[in-house]
């Protein structure tokens, strides 16, 4: 891990750090060492050979900044985001809101996942988010301090389902969270896909692996597009702390809830909120 001196940012740490770039074509089980040790680290890794084409990425990325390139009405038309849609500056249904626009999708999961037709699933969800550049105004011309005045795109927050798999643009502007409350900023590689772990996985793993708090900030110059696919298990499903997790000394830390029961949870707090901490053993 290679550390820079920390940046003080308007109250904030910034440390430059490494993170796990993991090369998927690399032998099986030392792939799976290195996924599990970012996942307790820092509950974040990036892969590198993940097999997916590239053409067929680049495509999705200009259809992307097409749809977004349209006007307002026109995005409009693709249904309002409080199911699947085009969604601006809301974020959720409790007054969170950030500088992005986004257009949500329902995968099927049957189709991803081959999984018998008898479990009632949940549709899980791929969404576009697109983070127009917002230019800075730095009225402080004579401080010595850096002009950072980056705009938040898409607020602090943990993703509440198992895991995250993200690519974006070559356009820089997602930070993650480590445990003393400093941010890293993650290195964009368009070629990558980032993946981070979800409350669900937190829970599913006794807290070993870190749901990761993460945000988005806006680019003064650019628009930065993201793409990520939300992997939840059905509606149905019960999370549970498996037995093997559970020991004298790290006894289970959360009760057994299903998804259904967390998801309802998550849409009713705020985005920065902890949800997990409702879930969490008397
Ligand atoms: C964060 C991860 C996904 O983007 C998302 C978000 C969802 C939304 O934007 O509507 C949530 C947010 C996310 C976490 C808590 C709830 C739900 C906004 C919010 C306040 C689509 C998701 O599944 O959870």
């Amino acid at each position: 891990m290679v550390v820079a001196s920390p940046t003080q940012i308007h109250g904030e740490k910034l440390l430059a750090i490494e993170l796990p770039v993991i090369d998927l074509s690399g032998e099986r089980s030392m792939v799976s060492n290195l996924i599990v040790k970012a996942c307790e680290e820092y509950g974040f890794f990036k892969v590198k050979n993940h097999g997916v084409p590239h053409d067929i990425i680049a495509k999705m990325e200009n259809e992307s900044f097409n749809f977004f390139a349209k006007t307002f009405d026109e995005k409009q038309k693709a249904g309002l985001a409080n199911s699947f849609g085009y969604g601006c500056k809301n974020i959720g249904f409790n007054g969170d809101t950030g500088e992005v626009e986004y257009l949500l999708f329902n995968t099927n999961p049957l189709s991803i996942a081959e999984r018998s037709k008898t479990i009632s699933n949940d549709p899980t969800e791929f969404r576009l988010n697109h983070y127009p550049p917002m230019p800075i105004l730095c009225k402080n011309k004579d401080s010595s301090s850096p002009c950072n005045h980056n705009k938040v795109g898409f607020g602090e927050h943990s993703d509440p389902q198992i895991l995250t798999i993200l690519r974006s643009n070559d356009v820089g502007g997602l930070q993650i969270s480590l445990n003393d409350g400093a941010w890293v900023p993650v290195t964009p590689d368009p070629t990558a896909f980032c993946v981070n772990v979800g409350d669900l996985l937190q829970a599913m793993t006794n807290g070993r692996f870190v749901s990761v708090r993460h945000k988005a900030l806006t680019n003064s110059y650019k628009s930065r597009m993201s793409m990520a696919y939300f992997a939840a298990p059905p509606l149905n499903a019960r999370i549970a702390v498996p037995p093997e997790m559970v020991t004298p000394i790290k006894p289970a830390l959360y009760r057994p809830f299903s998804w259904a029961e967390f998801k309802k949870a998550a849409f009713a707090l705020r985005l920065g909120d902890s949800r997990l901490g409702l879930f969490m053993m008397e």
